[in-house]
């Protein structure tokens, strides 16, 4: 089983609180995707798995204070200080993997992934190599270098569908904060196909204010528009994570 695994920073953090770390969720989290790792092993079978994790109370704050009317200023500050942020919190989530045994291996995506346009640069060869070595990379939103000499926040929202498309997992998994995508009744609209995109578009409310990237909508758009399957769920309700990982029905899917 190959799965990717996007944890939103909202569920790793405790968003209102520049630096905060929710640890109930990070170590529920760290444990089940360790029970997983151990029921796919019982049933003779091997779960190869990529984690992505967001920018949470980390990434989003730091990166605010360089961005001014959608364009990146100071930057000689800025780049290093938002890169400095990412890393802190990666070393921390990658830490709580290990206290499981999880063989996690950090990623930062600032030193080699750019944009050019919409496109994105990003050589995967060295996290194939991983996979086949039974390790775990743990990749992370960042700040990243755009065309000729812009910057832009390259977002987990981004790195799950372009990695769902490069390297076809059988599992795409986008542990949010919600239940799934929600309708006006707030209730979770299970599957997003073509038949009722444009209807489930118009629920779909701008990010949090908090937040430098594009929430819900980025979400939806990113994976709808690779015709990537994907699964968006609840990622702080307990047994989520490993329900999620064990492919069972949760939240919403979209293909
Ligand atoms: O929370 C944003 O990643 P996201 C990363 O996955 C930064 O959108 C640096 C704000």
């Amino acid at each position: 089983m190959f799965g990717i695994l996007k944890l939103g920073g909202s569920i790793l953090c405790n968003k209102d609180i520049p630096y905060s770390i929710n640890w109930d969720n990070l170590n529920r989290i760290s444990m089940e995707i360790k029970q997983s790792i151990e029921e796919y092993s019982k049933k003779n079978e091997k779960l190869n798995l990529i984690i992505i994790h967001g920018g949470g109370s980390f990434g989003h704050p730091v990166a605010k204070k360089y961005i001014n009317k959608n364009e990146f200023k100071n930057m000689n500050i800025g780049f290093w200080d938002i890169q400095k942020s990412m890393r802190k919190f990666n070393n921390i989530v990658i830490d709580a993997l290990h206290e499981y045994d999880i063989p996690a291996v950090s990623i930062q995506p600032s030193s080699f992934v750019a944009f050019k346009g919409e496109d994105i640069y990003f050589d995967t060869y060295v996290i194939e190599g991983m996979l086949k070595r039974g390790l775990i990379p743990v990749i992370h939103g960042d700040i990243t270098l755009s065309n000729e000499m812009d910057y832009k926040i390259f977002s987990g929202d981004h790195a799950l569908p372009y990695l769902s498309k490069k390297l076809k997992p059988d599992l795409s998994l986008h542990a949010s904060d919600v239940d799934g995508v929600l309708d006006f009744d707030n209730r979770v609209i299970k599957h997003i196909t073509s038949e009722n995109i444009n209807e489930v578009l118009k629920y779909l409310s701008p990010s949090n204010k908090e937040d430098v990237t594009g929430g819900m909508y980025l979400k939806v758009m990113e994976a709808y528009k690779l015709g990537v399957k994907t699964i968006i769920f609840n990622g702080n309700k307990k047994g989520n994570i490993y329900k999620g990982l064990m492919g069972k029905e949760i939240g919403t899917k979209i293909n």
